[in-house]
């Protein structure tokens, strides 16, 4: 599997050896986060750079935590993640409830390293570990019918306090076009860094589609639905003007309230330079394709 895609990289071969090695201490211990930090300066060079694991676990989006960047860091540590199931439901021929470890025996987990192109125009990269969604599915098999996967994230308001208030109508929901879903570039992730997704980031199943606005890649997933329907998305439903069902990262369609021409790299600093947003977050040559005479205005 290792090099089949353009972004597949191993981040220890994109990543400057100085700054590997102060991540690897990194994640042998919290003594190494000072030696972390310092690492920061030899980034901006690299497009497709990893950020620090600080970066990529403290500044989350995960609404059931809290609507600030690190309520989620903060608060996500209270998810149980074991037991942990997803039901696998809709036109498949072997529905069922499945246990996340019988799930994970049956596919190859291998590193992404992804752009990440949140809708409120930031950005990161990450080094994820998963495997294709595809994998999964062909796994459950797809009836001849199906066109859209639909994704649930866990309803637990004990544990999630920002679904004790109506920020979004729960649980979070999200879905993709069944051709979107079978892409290789769409993964299931398990890990970043080598280590079990941190809670903030997931836990402990969560999709990845790079070429798509972050809130597609729905968190700590409970569901996977095949339909023959466009499923509902969570925030298409709170604000149908903003955000549509494809959210492909485009520059040329701004969101009413803002533009997506360009976009700020999270732990840049904020003196460095927005950068130009690329067409499908850059990974056109791959999905270009699955949109060919689609009038991108209109399905945003
Ligand atoms: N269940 C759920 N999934 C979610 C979200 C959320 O609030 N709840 N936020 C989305 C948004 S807006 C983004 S940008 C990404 C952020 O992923 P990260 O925090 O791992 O970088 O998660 C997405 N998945
Ligand atoms: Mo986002």
């Amino acid at each position: 599997m290792a090099g089949r895609w353009r972004n597949d990289l191993n981040w220890s071969d994109v990543t400057p050896e100085h700054v590997y090695l102060n991540r690897r201490q990194l994640m042998a211990g919290a003594g190494a986060l000072a030696l972390a930090g310092a690492a920061g300066p030899a980034r901006a060079a690299d497009d497709m750079e990893p950020n620090t694991w600080e970066e990529i676990t403290r500044y989350c989006n995960f609404y059931e935590f809290g609507t600030r960047k690190e309520d989620p860091w903060h608060n996500a540590g209270q998810m149980t993640i074991d037991p942990w199931a997803v039901e696998i439901d809709g036109m498949v021929d072997r529905p069922g409830t499945y246990d996340l470890a019988d799930i994970l025996k049956g596919v190859s987990i291998e590193e992404r390293i992804y752009r990440l192109r949140c809708v409120e125009a930031w950005s990161m990269v990450v080094p994820w570990q998963g495997f294709e969604l595809a994998d999964l599915l062909t796994r459950v098999g797809v009836q001849p019918g199906a066109k859209y996967v639909g994704f649930e994230t866990l309803y637990r308001p004990e544990e999630m306090p920002g679904q004790r208030a109506r920020i979004l109508d729960w649980p979070y929901v999200e879905g993709l076009r069944l051709d979107e879903a079978m892409h290789p570039l769409t993964i299931m992730a398990t890990g970043l860094y080598d280590k079990p997704l941190p809670n903030q980031n997931g836990a402990p199943l969560r999709l990845v589609v790079p070429w798509k606005y972050g809130f597609k890649s729905i968190k700590s997933i409970v569901r996977i639905t095949l339909t023959d329907r466009e499923p509902a998305t969570s925030w298409n439903k709170a604000a149908p003007n903003e955000y549509g069902f494809y959210a492909n990262v485009n520059p040329n369609v701004d969101h009413p309230r803002w533009s997506q021409a360009s976009e700020r790299r999270i732990g840049g600093g904020i003196f460095s330079p927005r950068q130009p947003t690329l067409m499908f977050n850059g990974y056109g040559d791959q999905v270009a394709d699955l949109y060919a005479g689609m009038d991108l205005a209109k399905f945003f």
